[in-house]
């Protein structure tokens, strides 16, 4: 049972991780196709105990293929996902090339499973479906039950992101960095331009007119895609830190109408997908390492916000997995909805 199924750009972090997410969720498949560039076409890759060679993407590579599950950057997402739409193929594509453009759905499934409604397997149709940015998945995992709830009129969130967000090449260069300035060695700098290792930095995506960089406008962009409302104000400052795989999220929220804090606290307790780790007496709170391969966001500092007046502010601290709910999960879980 299940579709053709194929994933583009599987020796990546996150084609690692659709693997082991599908696994674990035993999703169906009656074929599996294994794709990546002719630099690693004919490697195998043993897949639930049996072995499959990776083929090279090509444009004839979609023929037959009724799901494909892609993440090989954004210029292989623009070439190769129309083609894999012209062929019949629904495409989960993990690369911001069709997030904003009208008529992609940009799902979270536990937010906004409505707006691919229309797109099922059975309908022998292809189509895109695009997944966020991971910043953006983990931001809207912890607010939008509170959203809700008393609707944000205003975010600033700021980030804490980790080193799988630039690929396996990063997280190696961190790893070996580390070790480099245990040394006294200087740090090997291949993909980021400066010190990675015991140091942050602003995000490395280009900085757009506005000073603001393309993550932090990602950040802006996609949430107001997401909740469908133009109207909410986001601002945002992305900085990339020596962590391995879990992003951390700073939120400050201002709400149309007030929020208790002991109401929201029940409310991410209940929450799909968000675990509550708030102990102020034990000053545990979520930590990057806590969430690592774990499907759960989790939340804690939940508070007040001081600086606001009767209780239309909340201020949150939010850590989830990068390559798994920030991509690799929350693609799979979108292709589970296109099963029903
Ligand atoms: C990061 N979120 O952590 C970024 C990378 O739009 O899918 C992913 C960029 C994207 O660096």
């Amino acid at each position: 049972g299940g579709p053709t199924l194929a994933v583009v750009g599987v020796t990546g972090a996150v084609g690692q991780e659709f693997l082991s997410v599908l696994s674990d969720r035993n999703f169906p498949f009656r074929e599996l196709k294994l794709l990546a560039s002719n630099r690693s076409a004919g490697k195998h890759i043993t897949f639930e105990g049996k072995e499959y060679e990776i083929q090279e993407l090509t444009e004839d590579s979609f023929k037959g293929v009724e799901l494909a599950l892609f993440s090989a950057g954004g210029s292989i997402s623009k070439k190769f996902g129309p083609i894999a739409v012209a062929q019949g193929t629904i495409v989960v594509d993990n690369s911001s090339a069709f997030r904003m453009d009208e008529g992609v759905p940009l799902v979270v499934p536990e937010v906004n499973a409505d707006a691919m409604a229309h797109i099922k397997l059975s309908n022998k149709q292809g189509a895109l479906i695009a997944n966020p940015n991971c910043s953006t998945i983990i931001c809207l995992m912890a607010t939008t039950p509170l959203h809700r709830h008393a609707k944000v009129k205003r975010m600033v969130v700021s980030t804490y992101q980790a080193a799988s967000g630039a690929g396996a090449a990063a997280m190696a260069e961190l790893q070996q960095q580390t070790k480099e300035v245990l040394e006294g060695i200087p740090p090997t700098c291949n993909i980021f331009s400066r010190q990675y290792a015991f140091n942050l930095f602003s995000h490395n995506s280009a900085v757009t007119a506005n000073g603001y960089n393309e993550e932090e406008m990602k950040l802006v962009k996609e949430t107001r895609k997401i909740w469908n409302d133009d109207t909410v104000k986001v601002t945002a400052t992305c900085i990339r830190v020596p962590v391995m795989r879990a992003h951390a999220e700073s939120i400050n929220l201002q709400f149309e109408t007030p929020v208790d804090e002991h109401k929201a606290r029940e409310i991410l307790s209940s929450a799909k997908g968000v675990v509550v780790i708030d102990d102020r007496e034990g000053n545990n709170f979520p930590t990057p390492l806590e969430v690592s391969s774990k499907d759960a966001v989790a939340v804690g500092r939940i508070r007040h916000d001081i600086s606001q007046e009767g209780n239309y502010g909340l201020d949150l601290f939010v850590c989830g997995d990068q390559i798994r709910k920030g991509a690799a999960l929350n693609a799979v879980q979108i292709a589970e909805l296109l099963l029903s």
